[in-house]
């Protein structure tokens, strides 16, 4: 496949331009013009070194940027020694070739760096599979003309940099090619979508789970970065269709938590895209916790928030009714494992990015639970903000609902007495027999998850509790 593609549409480590038109209805942020875009290149893997942009009424036709501009823009190329110049639109075959013409670099669009992005990421086969037909179909009506393109600045002649002068006839079988690799990879792709059950997989009970996700742009990376600093990548198959990175976070007293970065939402996602987005954001329905992460200082983050909700309620309704039939059908063993929506905590990000305060008591007002933060590594002067509230928030979402019971436990569980000795508060002990008799204020969640690691302990609530429990995926397996 390699020779009817544009060889290297990969910007993995490449100094970058970053181009664009603003139109009367562009939608960007106007405070940070490039910020999407950015984002998008840097999960490319690529340096962005410099950025321009012109505002028209509307695209010019054969380069969508003004003949003016352009000459700038390689001018700045050359200036800033870069390899690759990303425009901010779509742009038709016939642009590309004529801003390349010009430029005398290779020059993307943005459906091709997310592209790039989604084809770098995808883990499963069936994502492989998604992407693989997402990009010839968005290369595929780009041949023709990139291949004449290519074959004009090689002289005509086989050789130079990434052409190989194909020829019509060539031409012809690469498009019979791309067209027999399409169908076969549907097939393939058909295949696999009928033979998945879409079952609900049990969450890992071993590790609480912990997902970012938002639009791109909103801080989940820098999140990610600051919280889990210097902690090693663990190997978690949570968010598996498009590889995310996963590492320990240490919250203190002895709880760690996995925090998982995510691909963010985008705007203008390609049609042909859509498909393997959602699948991995299906998988953050497995996530004990997701953080929902929101750029407060975006004028569109109010349309983000809701639109962020707006698919996770989408994704958790199917989940929960494909669960619930499965539990009609007595397909589940017990009721303890009928799924439960993740919590969700909406993280109001880049607040030291707000002019004033009443844009931020607007956001606490329609959110209570929301939190302010900013994602930014604190520093001597200039603390961070939110992260220790986040940390505790998480640390109490990792215990549970607050229960005042009295436990019983054989004297033999010394490992639970520890576990209950360090993150429950002891109220009260007494010993009878070989027993131990301990009035606590316990999180619900780590009383379950003590039970299913197969301590003995009973409580005075226990027939209150056994609905309570069934909630929680970590209860025990009878
Ligand atoms: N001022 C400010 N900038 C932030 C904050 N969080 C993230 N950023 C910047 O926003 C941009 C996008 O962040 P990134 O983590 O890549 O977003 P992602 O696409 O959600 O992963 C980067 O330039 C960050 O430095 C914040 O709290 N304050
Ligand atoms: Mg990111």
């Amino acid at each position: 496949m390699n020779d009817s593609t544009r060889d290297h549409v990969a910007i993995q480590s490449e100094r970058a331009v970053l181009a664009a038109v603003r139109l009367p209805d562009s939608k960007y942020n106007p405070d940070d013009p490039f910020g999407e875009l950015q984002s998008l290149v840097e999960q490319a893997g690529a340096i962005v070194v410099g950025t321009l942009d012109q505002m028209l009424n509307r695209p010019v036709s054969g380069t969508y940027i003004g003949s003016g501009k352009l000459e700038e823009l390689k001018a700045l190329c050359n200036e800033l020694n870069a390899q690759t110049v990303i425009f901010d639109h779509e742009l038709s075959p016939k642009q590309i070739a004529n801003i390349e013409k010009v430029v005398e670099r290779k020059v993307l669009d943005r459906s091709e760096v997310i592209l790039d992005i989604f084809a770098s990421r995808a883990t499963t086969h069936e994502a492989k599979l998604q992407v693989e037909i997402a990009q010839l179909e968005y290369t595929y009506p780009r041949l023709r003309s990139m291949w004449s393109h290519l074959e004009r600045i090689a002289g005509g002649s086989a050789g130079g940099v990434g052409t190989r002068g194909p020829g019509e006839q060539q031409l012809e079988i690469d498009r019979r090619l791309v067209q027999r690799r399409k169908s076969h990879l549907k097939q393939e792709l058909d295949k696999i979508q009928s033979r998945k059950e879409r079952s609900v997989e049990k969450r890992n009970s071993d590790n609480f789970t912990v997902g970012l996700v938002g639009y791109t742009n909103a801080g989940k990376s820098t999140l990610f970065n600051t919280l889990t600093e210097g902690g090693a990548y663990a190997d978690d198959r949570l968010f598996a269709t498009l590889m995310t990175r996963t590492r320990k976070w240490e919250l203190g007293s002895g709880i760690d938590v996995m925090l998982s970065d995510t691909v963010g939402f985008v705007r203008d996602l390609p049609h042909n895209l859509v498909a393997s987005f959602k699948a991995t954001l299906e998988e953050a329905t497995h996530a004990d916790l997701l953080l929902i992460v929101v750029d407060v200082s975006d004028p569109a983050a109010e349309l983000h928030f809701s639109e962020v909700n707006r698919t996770l309620d989408e994704l958790f309704d199917g989940v929960a009714k494909a669960s619930a039939r499965a539990a009609s059908k007595g397909v589940r063993e017990s009721s303890d494992e009928i799924w439960q929506p993740p919590e969700r905590l909406v993280l109001l990000n880049k607040v030291d990015r707000l002019k004033n305060n009443t844009e931020l008591l607007i956001w606490q007002q329609r959110i209570p639970s929301s939190l302010p933060i900013s994602a930014l590594p604190g520093t001597t002067n200039q603390p961070s903000r939110g992260q220790d509230e986040l940390a505790n928030r998480v640390r109490q979402a990792t215990l549970g609902e607050q229960l005042e019971l009295e436990l019983t436990l054989p004297m033999r569980e010394a490992k639970a007495l520890h576990t209950l000795e360090t993150k429950a508060e002891i109220l009260d002990r007494k010993y009878e027999g070989d027993k131990v008799i301990i009035k606590a204020r316990v999180g619900s969640r780590l009383l379950a998850q003590l039970r299913s690691g197969g301590a003995h302990i009973s409580t005075d609530k226990d027939s209150d509790l056994a609905a309570a429990q069934s909630a929680w995926r970590e209860a025990p397996e009878s």
